[in-house]
């Protein structure tokens, strides 16, 4: 099996404090530790997979996201004071965000760019014929759309490699967003493609952020059919989750994608602060099995996950699953 991680240590000058919860200010989840917990463990078992980023193009961001957004995002990004926390107004698209949980900090621009080139590299090794490849990077990406930030995510890093791994290797590929929550972002993006299957298990909409991802939300126009919501009810746990999980593998196989890209958050763990499911370490090992069973090239791309100590135990377990 080759098998990389892709992980660059710039991800832990990134450091907001806090977020909007309707009024209440409270404190921002996206912190380094959740990452860097997982980068230890992993390093203990794997240390020879691990390789830095690529350097690309600054214009492969317009693969996924308009030049007016991205213009937006340097320009705050450059602006900002030291320490500075700026809170996107959400009324009328005077900013590009629609939530208050998403700070812009100075040099947010080059943070997000670099999660988004690990991901870019991620999908290279892919092409140069890699089996698997994970991604361990923050900010997230999934809930990042063409023009809008939000739900701590930038530029979306799954829906960039995916746009790469298309027009690079004139590809098909699915992406099965496993974060706790839906991936709107992704899902904009290639609502209406039928050349990239979308495929997610998520928390309720009715009571979850980002308040989106219903059944009948299945892919318009040439898209129509290439886009699978499963919500599942507050308390899933391991059992319902992979038999969820199989189905949904099915579908994807149907599909016979070149490549799977897996947006992977750890927010589905019982442990975790703001996801709802009951997911045990265990149950991370059964999804690892899963996903390899596939037998397809596949990108593991970190979203969510916000309790370093579960995130450590889960990806453990995921990885002793997935590499058996
Ligand atoms: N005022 C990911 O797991 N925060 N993002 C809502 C709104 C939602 C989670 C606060 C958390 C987003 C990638
Ligand atoms: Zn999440």
């Amino acid at each position: 099996m080759r098998f990389f991680i892709v992980y660059d240590s710039t991800h832990k000058k990134f450091k907001p404090t806090r977020e909007l919860d309707g009024t209440e200010w409270r404190a921002n989840y996206d912190i380094p530790e959740r990452l860097e917990s997982i980068k230890e463990t992993l390093k203990s078992e794997y240390s020879n997979a691990f390789v830095g980023p690529m350097e690309f193009p600054e214009s492969y961001i317009n693969m996924t996201h308009d030049v007016a957004y991205v213009e937006w995002l340097k320009e705050r990004s450059e602006n900002l004071e030291d320490g500075e926390e700026y809170f996107p107004k959400v009324f009328g698209w005077y900013d590009h965000c629609f939530d208050n949980g998403t700070p812009l900090l100075k040099n947010i621009f080059r943070y997000a760019w670099n999660a988004a080139q690990c991901a870019l590299t991620g999908a290279q090794l892919l092409i140069d014929g890699a089996d698997a490849v994970y991604v361990l990077t923050r900010p997230p990406g999934h809930h990042a759309s063409a023009t809008l930030c939000g739900g701590y995510c930038y530029f979306n890093n799954a829906a960039l490699a995916t746009e790469y791994l298309v027009f690079s290797d004139n590809a098909y590929v699915a992406i099965l967003d496993l974060d706790f929550h839906h991936g709107n972002g992704s899902q904009a993006i290639f609502y209406e493609r039928s050349d990239v299957l979308f495929l997610s298990i998520h928390g309720d909409p009715r009571y979850f952020f980002p308040y989106t991802g219903y059944a009948y939300e299945v892919g318009f126009g040439e898209g129509k059919g290439f886009n699978h919501n499963v919500p599942l009810p507050s308390g899933a746990d391991g059992r319902l989750y992979l038999k969820e999980l199989e189905m949904l593998c099915n579908t994807l196989m149907r599909f016979d994608p070149d490549y799977v890209v897996v947006s992977l958050g750890l927010d589905t763990h019982a442990e975790d602060p703001l996801g709802g499911f009951e997911l045990t370490d265990r149950d991370y090992y059964g999804i690892g099995r899963v996903l390899s069973g596939l037998g397809l090239p596949t990108l593991i791309v970190q979203e969510g996950g916000y309790n370093p100590e579960a995130n450590a135990r889960a990806i453990k377990e995921f990885f002793k699953g997935f590499l058996k």
